[in-house]
């Protein structure tokens, strides 16, 4: 499974496997009962992910992807000659060939959690792209991190797609970009995907489709659960709820319990009164001013930023 040739190196810091149960035992202990989103995407989950995507309410991918096939080129400028391209979470495959096309990096370096997920994208990039050398590198970001000590300094840029920075709180999300800031170095560059503001309607219906496949995803957690700790929730007794938080400035999704209950894991009994809620994901949304004082606050420089004309969602670069 692993590759170790010159052009395909894998670099393992073996991150702590997501501990389903020690989070269920932490989170739902808390009131309101919550769970880091996160634990959406095992297999079943990152194909519902991949189903939402496409889904006419959820613009953000589609607009994403326009904005990079339309920036691309522009971007790659940015970023110049001879660079190292870091990718948070190895996501969408459109998204990165995109970038790799434009910018022809002289190391490709794909970070992600996932052990499995990230070896496949890879190899499949590998394949593809003859020119491209690869480092793929297991860790979670979202914990302390480094690069591995052998990363060339070259022109560093990452690239952190998707809007994924949204779901973290926005005090956190200043202190990822830091990480990120001080693992490139100074000089070092950041592209970012970042979900804009925009009426509520657009919002809830993002986040609310009519063919319930998000509402699928979200009580994906309870299969999940089922699944991995051998327990027997009825996924029914729950409702999806995603709703606009104007005060947040975010999506809210919760997974409400239809009924008075008690659901017992591993030994632990958990009771919810009907109508009680499990805060399931945080979707915050930026305008583009926001986040740039967000990036500064975070010691960065704004270099440029990317907006469709229907204002749906921005790239932002960065520089360290
Ligand atoms: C992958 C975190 C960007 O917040 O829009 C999509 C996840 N949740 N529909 C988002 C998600 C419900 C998505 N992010």
């Amino acid at each position: 499974l692993q590759q170790h040739t010159a052009d395909f190196q894998f670099h393992d810091f073996a991150p702590k496997s997501e501990d389903l149960s020690q989070a269920i035992q932490s989170g739902w202990s808390e009131k309101p009962k919550n769970i880091s989103p996160k634990f959406f995407y095992d297999q079943r989950g990152s194909q519902l992910f991949d189903k939402i995507c496409q889904l006419d309410e959820y613009y953000v991918t589609r607009t994403e992807i326009m904005l990079l096939e339309k920036h691309a080129n522009e971007i790659a400028k940015n970023i110049g000659d001879n660079s190292c391209l870091i990718e948070m979470g190895s996501g969408s495959s459109k998204k990165i060939r995109l970038i790799l096309e434009a910018l022809r990096p002289a190391l490709y370096m794909p970070i992600d959690i996932s052990r499995e997920h990230l070896i496949e994208s890879a190899s499949l990039l590998a394949k593809d792209y003859s020119w491209l050398k690869i480092n793929a590198v297991c860790l979670d970001y979202s914990e302390q991190w480094n690069l591995p000590d052998e990363t060339p300094r070259l022109n560093r840029a990452a690239f952190f797609p998707g809007s994924s920075i949204g779901n973290f709180h926005p005090l956190q999300a200043s202190q990822l970009l830091q990480q990120m800031s001080q693992a490139l170095g100074k000089g070092g560059k950041i592209i970012i995907g970042v979900d804009l503001k925009k009426p509520e309607k657009q919002l809830n219906a993002a986040y609310n489709d009519k063919n319930g496949i998000t509402a699928e995803f979200n009580k994906n957690l309870l299969h999940r659960i089922n699944r991995e700790l051998f327990c027997d929730i009825n996924p029914d007794s729950f409702s999806h709820n995603a709703f606009y938080s104007h005060s947040h400035n975010r999506i809210e999704m919760h997974l409400v319990s239809n009924q008075q209950q008690v659901i017992s894991i591993q030994g632990i009994d958990y009771h919810f009164d009907k109508g009680e809620s499990i805060h399931t994901e945080c979707s915050y949304k930026y305008s583009a001013s926001d986040f740039q004082q967000l990036a500064v606050n975070s010691g960065l420089t704004p270099l440029k930023c990317w907006i469709d004309n229907e204002a749906k969602f921005s790239i932002h670069l960065l520089e360290y």
